[in-house]
């Protein structure tokens, strides 16, 4: 584990030499870090966490009334922290996770990257998100996708404030050095035609073709998502079907949203995926290489993540680190959540690993935010 070579050797003078020589031509000698590189299993620097509703929708509405968008704010997103990061607004080393907001009226200024964003909305009307042109009418549980390198801004017509989830890929892309970021021309681009064309676009695409059932398909398409809205209504029917399958004995069913084109994940970084916690059981222990962020839209459980127990409740967001086991369990009532991983990738470049484990883990804390 030590970064130093070990005593007996580092006491010759020669070799004390070689390491200082070594150190003063930019050279690390392997040996000597090798423990720390290629670990036995994934060492996320991210750890399980959660961020309560309850604490950040006070601190979004003081925002709105503080922070205008046009003043300094650009966006009004509140960023995950992972405290495992060192600061960093990252929720997981690959996933940046947001709670942004808008007030009446508002509107966030079109801009383009090459980030792909997603936007999973938690509560209000009257905000669309404009993607290329295309405006797309947001209400509760619906998906928005913001490929990659598409001009984007965010309007809201209405008279309330609106809450929603924003992923993206951007510790990815900025580990790869390939963050682009471009501002339009206009505040807000020109809208083309009606609203929502992606979705009338695809409207008679079965609805097989926009969710599979199963939490991690995730195959990688370099091409994203043409349909750029998955609406809660076909979300939820979806669940519905799945939890009347799955019968008695409650647990945990999922549907991955998919790209109609090819079945692919909505972005080629990001995977997308709703669960439906029915009460009786936990779901089954399991742990994935990759990195989770969940959203818990409706209802209350828990979810037991390497040992620890997280409780929550609709507006909560908490993240699943790679390899850290997790279990899932609604409490007085069905839940259901969002998820948000980086699984298409990990699939992609044939590394993607998922275990599950023989039996429930042993709970020996519960989670407390600071
Ligand atoms: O809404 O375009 O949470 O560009 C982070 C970066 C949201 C957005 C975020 C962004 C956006
Ligand atoms: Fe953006």
């Amino acid at each position: 584990m030590s970064v130093h070579p070990p005593a007996d050797t580092a006491a010759e003078p020669e070799l004390d030499a070689l390491y200082r020589d070594l150190d003063a031509a930019g050279l690390r000698p392997l040996w000597t870090i090798t423990e720390q590189l290629l670990t036995p299993e994934p060492r996320p620097r991210a750890v399980p966490w959660l961020w309560r509703g309850a604490t950040m929708r006070p601190l979004a509405e003081r925002a709105i009334r503080l922070v205008p968008v046009e003043r300094g704010g650009e966006r009004r997103v509140l960023s995950l922290a992972n405290p495992g990061l060192g600061g960093r607004p990252y929720a997981a080393g690959t996933l940046w996770g947001a709670l942004q907001c808008l007030g009446p009226r508002e509107s966030a200024p079109a801009h383009r990257h090459t980030p792909g964003a997603i936007r999973f909305v938690l509560a209000g009307r009257g905000v669309w998100t404009t993607v290329d042109g295309d405006a797309c009418d947001m209400g509760p549980g619906d998906l928005v996708l913001t490929p990659a390198k598409a001009w984007h801004d965010h309007s809201n017509g209405g008279d309330s404030d609106m809450f929603w989830f924003d992923g993206l890929d951007l510790p990815m892309i900025e580990a790869l050095d390939g963050i682009f970021f471009e501002q339009h021309p206009e505040l807000n681009q020109p809208v083309r035609g009606e609203h929502n064309r992606s979705e009338a676009a695809h409207a008679g695409v079965p609805a097989e073709r926009r969710m599979a059932d199963g939490a991690v398909r995730s195959a990688l398409d370099p091409e994203p998502s043409p349909l750029l809205v998955y609406r809660w209504a076909d979300t939820d029917a979806r669940l519905t079907r799945l939890a009347e399958a799955e019968a008695a004995g409650g647990g945990m069913v999922s549907a991955e949203f998919t790209n109609p084109r090819s079945g692919a994940s909505v972005l080629p970084t990001l995977a997308c995926t709703a669960h439906r916690l029915v009460p009786g059981a936990a779901s089954p222990p399991v742990r994935r290489s990759g990195n989770t962020v969940y959203v818990v839209f409706r209802g209350s459980g828990s979810s037991v993540i390497a040992g620890r127990r997280f409780d929550w409740t609709s507006g909560d967001m908490f993240v699943v680190p790679s390899w850290a086991a997790a279990e899932h369990r609604a409490e007085g009532g069905q839940a259901d959540l969002f998820s948000l991983s980086d699984t298409p990738v990990l699939r992609a470049l044939g590394i993607y690993r998922e275990e599950t484990l023989a039996v429930p883990q042993e709970v020996t804390g519960v989670f407390e935010p600071a």
